[in-house]
């Protein structure tokens, strides 16, 4: 570990916290069943208790009426989830309220604070706590004399970028991580820096995310994205959810889910847990249904899948199928099959080779549940399937995510209304951040039209992603890391490990808008550099700008902030890009200032460089925005054959071995990410209480582990080398036999750097292994 950052007489760092990411708790830990519906007056009395804590009761609001307005407001950072097409101007959702109030909060962190707290004292603290300290108000960097962090002006903030880049011996020993909140304007001058200065090093919170989705996708349909859109969930009649905690992760998924219902849809839920998305709702904004408490519900089926079984159900679907089509051919669309499809042979002769009693064992369902969801999809003219982090945070997420795909092409699901494949992304403008640029595998198409439309040269050889990247500042080949956004120490797998690397830098930047770890775990040198939130007014030199972002539907939109800014000193992200770029780039060729003082600047320039931007700066101004054109939609695939590829894979073995439990780290209903609103999870029964691991009651009782008794948790890496969390309370929970369950972030610790997927190259964070026994 690197010892340049700790004085002498400075108190030893803690090298990671394990057990403190939420609030000290309110009261004792409680588990009590939910049974109220999703959303409604629990979801209103909980917003109203955070608008209290940020004393944002008069314009937090306000604020909130102006969210996801056709254009006239901005996106809501909460999710990648669409806006409502119907021009319904009230569309939003608990989790997004407080995701807005977390940014507009009253409460500020300036120099004072950082006077008066060293960054040792500050290690001590939570993540919930630093966090709750407020916005961030002006540049800081780290003095290790006094370790403390102390202010800078932002002409210096950016020379010190910019020297320590011009002074590395190769480009490649810096990399630029982009969390996806950034916008399309920020992202695309970012990615343009990345590759002006030579490297492809652009690692991403998709990386940890959907990255498996998109390879699948490409490699199946040759597009990185979903089919369909809003429209197309309005009409599917059969919707399949895996893997998404729809109600806490995607709120106004509820709201298309509850309608889907009322017209008749049949809606199956896989999920090791039954969350609750898949019970019913109060949907969030129908005021009357508020009032009556009148529910509706959001599941037809609930099937209750092993850890990592979704590929052995999606196969058996696919196999009764395929048996069903022997004595009835519409069981198949075989004219979309010949015209628009390779590899079907094979993949029949592969789901007819697989018995039964092994799509069972991978699966934990029965054959019975089974065929029940494939007649479900069977009798359906048009079905939607529909995933998150369950199917992707996974060895084989690949194949399975091309196994969805393989299932919807057996039918012709695609490219017709009602019909296709739709993940769910995770931050609001994660797959925005995708389509300008952030990627550390362009294609040569891409680089080439760059170095065309903006006169550069940018390198060829990929880069290094999220995982990569620790390894390469652990090992002291990346020296400078710069944070877009995110909370890296937190967010990455093996906590101890990254907080190494990150500390083995010459320099960490970090562009925020609040406090976090990532400012705590830090290189030899480090800078703090605050930014305007999505909420907040962009002056700029020809007046208040706006910024671009794309959901989860390729549907791109402006998003403008109005309030006034938090400080006075902050910096929009598309302006500190620049100012970094200008530093580390002297002699660049790209006008930097004259793009900041008009973002339609950066727009015309990303219409010649980006496929499908044709036009942006009008298009943009539509009223509802524009659809990035999807040609796997028009039945146009940009793939080797020219066709839809159905895919073949071996059935991954998941079933956990020699008293180990498959482990899937997942969010709580308060938090967003690395960020902790309350130590409650509502819809799961939970109050005051994080360190938590959910079990199947017979897994318990086998080891001797009391409800809400002490256990101690190991996992074993794929290298055999083992990680621990100790004096976690066990909750018997309805969870399959040889599954658990807790919260990210702090069960990072217990994920191994090395053990990440070799088809996505994702950090498996949703089937770890481990032994969970009585604590000692
Ligand atoms: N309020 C709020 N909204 C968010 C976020 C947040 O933290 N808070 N995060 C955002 C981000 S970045 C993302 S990526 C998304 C994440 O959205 P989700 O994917 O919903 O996130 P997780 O909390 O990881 O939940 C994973 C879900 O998959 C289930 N699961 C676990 N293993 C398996 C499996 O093997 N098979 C199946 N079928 N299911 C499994 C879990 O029980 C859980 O319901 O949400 C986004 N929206
Ligand atoms: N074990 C485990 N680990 C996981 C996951 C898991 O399921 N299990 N999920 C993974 C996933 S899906 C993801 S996406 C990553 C998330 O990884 P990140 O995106 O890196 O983390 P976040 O918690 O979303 O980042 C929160 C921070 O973003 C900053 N921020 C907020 N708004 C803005 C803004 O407008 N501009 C800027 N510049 N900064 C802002 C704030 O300072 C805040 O502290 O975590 C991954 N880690
Ligand atoms: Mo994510």
């Amino acid at each position: 570990m690197n010892a340049d950052n700790s004085r002498e007489d400075a108190p030893e760092r803690e090298e990671f916290r394990e057990t403190d990411a939420g609030p000290v708790p309110e009261g004792e830990p409680e588990f009590r069943p939910y049974h109220h519906p999703a959303a409604g007056w629990g979801a209103a009395k909980s917003v109203t208790r955070l608008l209290l804590r940020e004393r944002e009761l008069v314009d937090g609001p306000r604020a909130i009426m102006r969210m996801n307005h056709e254009n006239k407001g901005f996106d809501c950072p909460g999710c990648a989830w669409p806006d409502d097409t119907k021009g319904l101007h009230l569309d939003l959702c608990e989790n997004g309220v407080k995701h807005v109030t977390w940014e507009m909060t009253r409460k500020r962190v300036g120099r004072e604070f950082f006077a008066a707290h060293s960054v040792t004292e500050l290690s001590g603290w939570s993540d919930f706590a630093l966090e709750d300290q407020g916005r961030l108000t002006e540049p800081m960097v780290y003095d290790a004399d006094s370790d403390h962090y102390v202010p800078i002006s932002w002409k210096d903030a950016f020379e010190l970028v910019g020297r320590t880049l011009r002074e590395l011996d190769d480009p490649n020993q810096a990399s630029f991580y982009t969390s996806g909140r950034l916008g399309n304007e920020a992202t695309f001058l970012y990615q343009l820096m990345a590759r002006e200065l030579g490297t492809n090093n652009l690692p991403d919170c998709s990386n940890m995310c959907h990255e498996a989705s998109g390879r699948a996708l490409q490699a199946s349909l040759g597009t990185g994205k979903g089919t369909v859109d809003l429209k197309d969930w309005e009409s599917a009649d059969a919707l399949f959810i895996l893997g998404v905690n729809a109600a806490s992760n995607a709120p106004r998924m509820l709201t298309a889910l509850a309608e889907a219902y009322h017209r008749g849809a049949q809606i199956v839920h896989v999920n090791p847990l039954v969350e609750a998305a898949a019970t019913r709702t109060i949907v969030p904004h129908d005021f009357v249904d508020m009032a009556l408490f009148k529910t509706t519900k959001t599941s037809t089926l609930n099937l209750q899948v092993r850890i990592g079984g979704d590929l052995a159900l999606l196969r058996g679907m696919a196999k009764a199928i395929l048996e069903e089509s022997a004595t009835d051919p519409r069981a198949l669309d075989r004219e979309f099959i010949e015209r628009h499809t390779e590899g079907f042979d094979a993949y029949r002769a592969l789901c007819e080779a697989t018995p039964w009693e092994e799509l069972e064992r991978q699966s934990g369902l029965s054959r019975a549940d089974i065929l029940k969801a494939a007649r479900v999809y069977g009798e359906a003219d048009r079905s939607i399937i529909s995933w998150c982090l369950g199917l992707t945070q996974h060895e084989h997420g690949v194949d399975t995510v091309r196994e969805i795909v393989n299932v919807l092409l057996l039918r012709g699901n695609l490219g017709r209304e009602g019909a296709g494949p739709s993940p769910v992304r995770g931050h609001s403008n994660v797959q925005g951040n995708r389509t300008c640029g952030i990627d550390h595998r362009p294609s040569d198409a891409f680089l080439s039209r760059l170095a065309e439309v903006c006169e550069i040269e940018p390198p060829r050889a990929h880069g290094l992603d999220t995982v990569a990247t620790i390894k390469a500042m652990h090992s002291g080949d990346v020296k400078v890391f710069v944070g877009m956004g995110g909370n890296f120490a937190m967010a990455a797998p093996d906590t101890p490990y990254t907080y190494a690397a990150l500390r083995a830098c010459e320099l960490t930047v970090q562009v925020s808008t609040k406090l976090n770890r990532s400012h705590l775990v830090h290189g030899r040198r480090a800078l703090i550099l605050p930014c305007l939130g999505r909420t907040e007014k962009d002056h700029q030199r020809k007046g208040v700008q706006s910024t671009s972002v794309e959901d989860s539907m390729s549907m791109v939109h402006l998003s403008v902030g109005m309030k006034k800014p938090a400080s006075p000193h902050l910096l929009s992200e598309p302006a500190i890009v620049a100012g970094m770029a200008r530093a580390a780039l002297p002699d660049s060729g790209t006008p930097w200032e004259w793009y900041i003082e008009d973002y339609d600047r950066i727009r015309d320039t990303m219409a010649s460089a980006l496929d499908g931007f044709e036009d942006f700066n009008r298009r943009v101004r539509l009223p509802l925005g524009f659809r990035i054109k999807q040609p796997a939609r028009e039945l146009v695939f940009l793939t080797p054959s020219g066709r839809a590829e159905f895919s073949a894979a071996a059935l991954p073995d998941v079933v956990p071995t020699d008293g180990t439990l498959a482990l899937g780290t997942m969010r709580s209903h308060d938090q967003w990410n690395t960020t902790i609103y309350s130590d409650n999870d509502r819809y799961r029964g939970i109050k005051n209480l994080r360190t938590l691991v959910f079990m199947n009651r017979s897994d318990m009782r086998e080891r001797g582990i009391d409800a809400m008794g002490p256990v101690d948790i190991t996992s074993t890496a794929k290298d055999g080398s083992e990680r621990f969390l100790n004096g976690y309370l066990a909750v018997p929970y309805d969870i399959p036999r040889g599954c658990a369950a807790g919260y990210m972030p702090e069960m990072n610790v217990l994920c191994a750097l090395g053990d990440f997927s070799t088809q996505s190259d994702q950090p498996i964070m949703k089937h770890v292994r481990v032994t969970i026994s009585p604590s000692a």
